[in-house]
């Protein structure tokens, strides 16, 4: 049967990934359209038909196709009532946690990760890579303070910024970025993942090749 909800993605993809949970973890029905980025699918033209902006994840709500991660999860959460803020003074501070991570947490993570393990050795700048894990530090201090007072992100309950922010999280062990500095987070994390439904990318997306 198909279902109406399907999404463009893949396996490596922490951005799909925060969308791919959302429907996880909400049991919602979906089908996943691999996305061949690595032999440069999103640059294809017909590919930016899809999303002109040539970026995974892609929702295709039946005809509605929508983009940015961010966008998706909050189209999501109104869609199905699930993990959305309970009042306005907390749908602003979930607004304020996707668009930090969206600019100091995601972007740091998901270029040195890609800088790190899946550029060519000979094309890998160990300068610039180490400029972007050094920002993403810097954002980890800042959630690991936060999560230090709190179970989760926003309010009392799992909300889309939690999964927005763990996109990039659950693959830190493959490029070798150190979580010990950020104890909260690990502890957060492990909550996460303990939850119904939850499944590490990989087991979730198409397209990895183990
Ligand atoms: N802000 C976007 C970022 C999406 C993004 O960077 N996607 C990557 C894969 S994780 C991509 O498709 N990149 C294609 C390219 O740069 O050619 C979102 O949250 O959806």
């Amino acid at each position: 049967m198909t279902k109406d909800l399907k999404l463009y993605c893949f396996a490596q993809s922490g951005n799909a990934y925060k969308v791919a949970l959302f429907l996880s973890l909400t049991g919602t029905p979906w089908e996943p359209i691999f996305v061949d980025f690595f032999k440069g699918e999103t640059k294809s033209d017909h590919y930016r038909k899809i999303n002109p902006m040539g970026e995974v994840p892609v929702l295709a709500d039946k005809s509605n196709l929508i983009t940015q991660s961010g966008v998706i999860l909050q189209y999501l959460s109104l869609k199905t009532g699930m993990f959305k803020a309970s009042n306005k003074d907390l749908d602003l501070e979930i607004q304020r946690w996707l668009l930090w991570d969206n600019y100091k947490l995601t972007p740091n993570l998901a270029t040195g990760r890609f800088m790190s393990i899946f550029l060519p050795k000979e094309k890998r700048n160990e300068a610039v890579i180490d400029f972007l894990f050094g920002r993403a530090k810097t954002a980890m201090k800042v959630l690991d303070s936060h999560l230090g007072k709190r179970q989760f992100v926003v309010g009392d309950q799992l909300t889309i910024a939690d999964l927005s922010i763990a996109g990039y999280l659950f693959f830190t062990d493959e490029f070798k970025f150190d979580m010990s500095p950020y104890p909260n987070v690990i502890n957060w994390k492990k909550n996460l993942s303990g939850l119904k439904n939850w499944k590490h990318p990989y087991d979730l997306m198409p397209g990895h090749p183990l």
